[in-house]
């Protein structure tokens, strides 16, 4: 008896633990197949979920801007990414804001692709309690409460620094007195980046009695509109010392359009060529002399982004203005940074 009993109790050990982990088991594997099925349902549980709208690809500089962002917001680093693509159109910048506005994202992060247009939209999202941080350009609004922080270029030092080092090179060159004639590629009317530059530039210009601006012409920050001013640009005038082109891209399209005509750039060229952004393809062209001067423009913005974000979940957002660091690279040294560019 005692036999059949001890055989039974080991059954029962054996039994009631298998059953009651089977039933545990059962048990999780359900409760998995639930926060499975929720984590389905809901990808963003637990995430910061980020709406970013951005102008577009329309260059070098915006796509190595754009992997900044991607490459930050991720969900290994507790983010929940909405990334739009705008296009260059204003209006799905704004349609985009107010979808991320329905979907009650915890912030909204904007590249503005013009100043202006964009008080109706930012009411919206103050009204639905979303902070907004800006990136890259600025908008021009009343009421500067409608975004909480800003990370970008001073476009206007920008613009300076390319007057100073025009001004020094025509000194070395002894080329102070003569006539200079210039031409502008700028780059999206009205963006930030533009209306800086500019007034930047023209603020040296103006000190330069001898110095022309001939013209200033939109080419939307890409090398096909680049090509097509520059190819306009050589018909109109005879005579073009200089040429600031606005971004990398457009150069890239001017100097196609000054090659086809047999006019040469950069160190010992026909024409001194001033670009702005520093993208590695603009950088291999300061070293080999065909440009001579590249302003940066720091895309890197993405850490920016995170920590600005970081302190707000704290409550420890001190700042509203955040201004990236940059360089201006001449021949002389491109050769520090050149081999390090990853875009
Ligand atoms: C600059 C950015 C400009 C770049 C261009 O911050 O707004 O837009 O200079 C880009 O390459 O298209």
């Amino acid at each position: 008896m005692k036999e059949q009993l001890k055989k039974w109790i080991a059954v029962l050990f054996l039994v009631i633990p298998t059953s009651f982990m089977t039933a545990c088991t059962n048990q999780f594997l359900v409760e998995d197949m639930v926060q499975e099925e929720e984590s389905e349902q809901n990808p963003e549980e637990g995430l910061i979920v980020v709406g970013v709208s951005q102008v577009g690809s329309e260059s070098i500089w915006r796509t190595a801007h754009t992997a900044s962002i991607q490459e930050t917001l991720t969900t290994e680093n507790g983010y929940y990414l909405i990334f739009d693509n705008a296009r260059q159109k204003q209006e799905n910048q704004i349609k985009a804001i107010r979808n991320f506005i329905s979907q009650d994202v915890d912030y909204i992060v904007l590249s503005p692709i013009t100043e202006t247009g964009w008080d109706t939209v930012l009411s919206e999202a103050k009204d639905a309690g979303i902070p907004v941080i800006l990136m890259d350009r600025m908008v021009d609004i009343e009421d500067d409460s409608l975004y909480t922080a800003w990370i970008g270029s001073d476009f206007e030092e920008e613009g300076k620094n390319a007057g100073y080092w025009l001004e020094e090179y025509l000194e070395k060159k002894e080329m102070t007195e003569e006539d200079i004639n210039i031409v502008v590629l700028q780059g999206t009317e009205g963006s930030t980046s533009v209306i800086g530059r500019t007034r930047g530039f023209e603020s040296v210009a103006k000190k330069n009695q001898n110095w022309h601006i001939l013209e200033q012409v939109d080419a939307d920050f890409t090398t096909a509109k680049g090509y097509e001013v520059m190819q306009y640009f050589l018909e109109e005038y005879e005579d073009i010392d200089v040429v600031v082109s606005q971004n990398d891209d457009m150069t890239f399209g001017a100097l196609e359009a000054m090659e086809e005509a047999g006019i040469s750039t950069g160190k010992d060229g026909d024409v001194i060529m001033i670009s702005f952004d520093a993208v590695k393809a603009a950088l291999e062209k300061v070293k080999d002399g065909e440009i001579n001067v590249d302003i940066e423009c720091n895309p890197l913005q993405g850490q920016y982004i995170d920590r600005i974000i970081r302190d707000m979940e704290k409550g420890k957002l001190e700042e509203k203005m955040f201004y990236t660091v940059e360089r201006v690279f001449t021949p002389e040294n491109v050769g520090l940074v050149i081999d390090d560019r990853t875009y």
